[in-house]
């Protein structure tokens, strides 16, 4: 087993301390000026970066499940078959790192979110959902937030399968918030009735993560 890589926690996580309530220049999130594609603070990259914790869990198609879970009319696991026989979504949506980078256009296949809440049927009572990875990420999100049609379960990006390194078999994107709310190695999805901070949420990262607000660090 690889060991998460702790300097980088402890560096992100000194960073959101310093920066808390404020933008990458340093001063409060404000009126700038909205330019129509990047948000504030961010720069365009060329390729597609690499970044996670550290460890990059190898699971076989074979041994590799969903399983979704709380307070949900239809609890399910899917294995890979299963999964790969749900109806496919195509979108294209760009992608932008808390760290400052974005990349454009990413052409993506998958399982969209909306159509597994039209499967599981959540309570009116669950309002959040909790992501876990095979790497003991997790995140979370208001219900809300992942009820959109840009939602998606992916497996493929250009095209391709997606690689190990950028979460496959089966990440998560959810492209109106910083992608560290996009859980790669997808494992369980658990809706629930309270909000829990994930990973990097208790970390000193804002528990919103909305690109447009420069809603980077936790207040
Ligand atoms: N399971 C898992 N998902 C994760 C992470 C992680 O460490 N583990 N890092 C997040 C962060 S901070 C970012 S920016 C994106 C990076 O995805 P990429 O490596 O494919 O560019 O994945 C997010 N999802
Ligand atoms: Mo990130």
């Amino acid at each position: 087993m690889d060991e998460i890589n702790k300097k980088l926690v402890q560096k992100k996580e000194a960073w959101a301390e310093a920066k808390r309530g404020l933008t990458e220049e340093g001063v409060a999130p404000d009126s700038r000026v909205r330019n129509n594609r990047l948000p504030p603070g961010q720069h365009t990259t060329n390729g597609w970066p690499v970044l996670d914790l550290g460890v990059h869990p190898s699971v076989s198609l074979k041994d590799w499940t969903l399983t979704v879970g709380g307070p949900i009319e239809r609890p399910l696991v899917w294995s890979w078959e299963e999964f790969l026989s749900q109806p496919r979504v195509r979108t294209v949506s760009d992608f932008h790192c808390v760290t400052s980078w974005s990349t454009f256009d990413n052409p993506w296949e998958g399982v969209s979110f909306r159509h597994l809440i039209s499967i599981v049927r959540p309570f009116p009572t669950a309002r959040f959902v909790l992501f876990s990875s095979y790497d003991s990420y997790t995140v979370n999100l208001p219900l809300d937030a992942c009820d959109d049609d840009d939602v998606l379960m992916v497996d493929t990006w250009k095209g391709l399968p997606l690689t190990k390194e950028h979460g496959g078999p089966v990440r998560v994107i959810v492209p109106k918030r910083y992608a560290w709310k996009g859980a790669k190695w997808l494992k369980t999805i658990t809706f629930a009735e309270e909000d829990k901070p994930g990973f990097w949420e208790v970390r000193g990262y804002s528990n919103t993560a909305l690109p447009w607000e420069e809603d980077r660090y936790g207040y």
